[in-house]
């Protein structure tokens, strides 16, 4: 772990630097496979899942069998504890609901906002070492409470051709309503452009790998909308000598296990918590099943010392954590000055495990700094805001014209005809009466 005693601000971005994406090596291979899918359909991305998964499918679409028998594949007790996650994640996302905002912004003119739901949207769950089926709750509930009447779910198959039970015990029972057995660019291509078995869909959601980031990416040139650009995991734990150290190292390890590439920063105000984290760290990670993982993300991981919490408050601004746990006695100060940060995780006894499973949080959230601009996935996620307008007789008369001025200005008189024309045959209207 690499320390660093009070840091200057100049040399920040430097020092918090993310690893960089080589998104340009990738792009021409998207772009060859994206055409494929677009004009081969199922048959491209069979013979993508044969070339990079090396497994030839028959069919991709999940048969109902499948489903069925990964019920019986889930233990009881795993099922309880989804359930569970389900419902917090459900009420917090419900309650994320919003009411039609409606103003009659002028006499007789009203004005209303309200939400619709995305009607198609896109899964993607990676494969990989770890079946994050939780990552399907946090995608599918959401989807669901919106109200989106085409839930699609790409997941890479394992080498027998098989995919998870955890995950399609979780798609089946959030309403998921079709999985594919396929992941990768292809899958990516297949919701973008649709083919024989997958529908095309308005916007794609969910983590990938490096291929699947870029291939997100690249689907926006076609149309279709993302969640947020993704990459690797991200913790910023901030702790004072409130903190309890062996909390603070399993919530370092539990990130750092993600990735080699995952980023895992302790700032703290106290040197001797600094020390002390560190060699617990080395401690707990000897025991851990994912060592060689999290110990690459450990040798990149910092540990930084500042003067103060103010000069903590700017550094975290200025690195933007995807999350952000805070362990001080000044928590108010943190709660209220936090900035940039996808979530926020408060005291000795909020792990980001909490976030990460089941608190009721949405854990697809922007990393690489986009904490700056993005909001993590939520309720919105799944929705667009549409407006109304409906303006009476004395309304048009009311604002007529002001609308005809303004036209007029901008050289557009088709658009101030339409007005005029509307306030003539009121006038004429009021003459004749
Ligand atoms: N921390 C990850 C999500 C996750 N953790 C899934 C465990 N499973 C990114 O927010
Ligand atoms: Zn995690």
């Amino acid at each position: 772990m690499k320390k660093t005693y009070n840091p200057t601000p100049e040399t920040w971005s430097e020092l918090l630097k993310r690893p960089t994406q080589t998104i340009a090596d990738v792009e021409a291979t998207v772009n060859d496979i994206f055409s494929e899918v677009k004009s081969k359909g199922d048959a491209a991305v069979k013979k993508y899942t044969q070339l990079f998964d090396g497994i030839s499918l028959v069919e991709i679409l999940v048969s109902k069998e499948e489903i069925a028998a990964s019920e019986k594949a889930v233990s009881e007790e795993l099922k309880t504890a989804i359930n569970l996650a389900k419902a917090n994640i459900e009420k917090f996302h419900s309650a994320q609901k919003t009411e039609r905002v409606m103003v009659e912004t002028t006499e007789g003119v009203n004005c209303w906002q309200e939400k619709r739901p995305i009607q198609k949207v896109g899964l993607y769950i990676p494969g990989g070492s770890a079946p994050l089926f939780s990552t399907v709750l946090m995608l599918a509930i959401p989807a669901n409470i919106a109200g989106c009447k085409e839930i699609v779910l790409c997941t890479p198959p394992d080498k027998k051709s098989k995919i998870n039970p955890a995950i399609l015990y979780t798609a089946n029972l959030c309403g998921v309503t079709k999985i594919f057995k396929i992941g990768g660019i292809q899958a990516i291509g297949a919701m973008t452009f649709g083919t024989e078995s997958v529908p095309p869909v308005y916007k794609i959601f969910g983590p990938g790998n490096q291929f699947v980031t870029v291939a997100k990416q690249i689907a926006t040139k076609h149309g279709v909308a993302i969640d947020m650009p993704a990459g690797p995991s991200e913790l910023l734990v901030f702790a004072d000598y409130t903190a309890n150290i062996s909390f603070v190292a399993s919530d370092l390890l539990s990130q750092a296990e993600h990735g080699a590439d995952s980023q895992v920063v302790l700032v703290t105000t106290s040197k001797k918590l600094l020390n002390s984290v560190e060699k617990e760290v080395e401690k707990q990670l000897k025991k851990l099943p994912r060592k060689a993982i999290a110990e690459k993300a450990i040798v990149n991981s910092k540990l930084i010392l500042v003067k103060n919490n103010t000069e903590a408050m700017k550094l975290i601004n200025a690195y933007a954590p995807e999350h952000f746990i805070v362990i001080s006695k000044e928590e108010d100060f943190f709660i209220e000055n936090i900035q940039n940060a996808g979530s926020v995780f408060i005291g000795n006894y909020t792990p980001e495990s909490a976030g990460d499973y089941a608190s009721g949080t949405n854990h697809t959230l922007p990393t690489n700094g986009y904490a700056k601009q993005y909001s993590g996935v939520n309720l919105d996620s799944f929705m667009k805001s549409m407006t109304f307008q409906k303006i009476s007789e004395k309304g048009i008369q009311n604002i007529g014209k002001t609308i005809e001025l303004m036209a007029e200005a901008e050289g557009l008189q088709a658009h101030k005809n339409a007005v005029t024309l509307r306030l003539k045959s009121l006038k004429k209207f009021s003459d004749r009466a």
